[in-house]
């Protein structure tokens, strides 16, 4: 099992975490959580792809609030970063 299906886990059985991160510029794909604006617009763009890149080549960068899981699978790997370029590349969110 990997730490992040670990984590994932431990947060289904405590409910704990989740509280810890903020829901607003914490979304799927946002990969490292940035965000701009008076209304604290999550920013989805080429600096996400670059990190998710990051992410992948060391597990341990991963913290707990980043939503990843982007193919929506249960595992984290090259199939999200795909989804989060395609996301990207079309417009994505902003
Ligand atoms: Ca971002």
């Amino acid at each position: 099992m990997s730490d992040i299906e670990k984590v994932k886990k431990l947060r289904e059985a405590t409910g704990a975490g989740f509280k810890d991160c903020n829901d607003i510029a914490n979304v799927p794909g946002n990969v490292n959580i940035d965000a701009s604006g008076e209304d604290i617009e999550p920013i989805i763009n080429v600096m996400d792809i670059l990190a998710f890149s990051d992410l992948l080549d060391d597990n341990s960068l991963i913290n707990d609030c980043q939503s990843l899981d982007l193919l929506e699978d249960g595992e984290i790997n090259q199939f999200d970063l795909i989804v989060l370029i395609d996301l990207v590349a079309g417009g994505g969110l902003n």
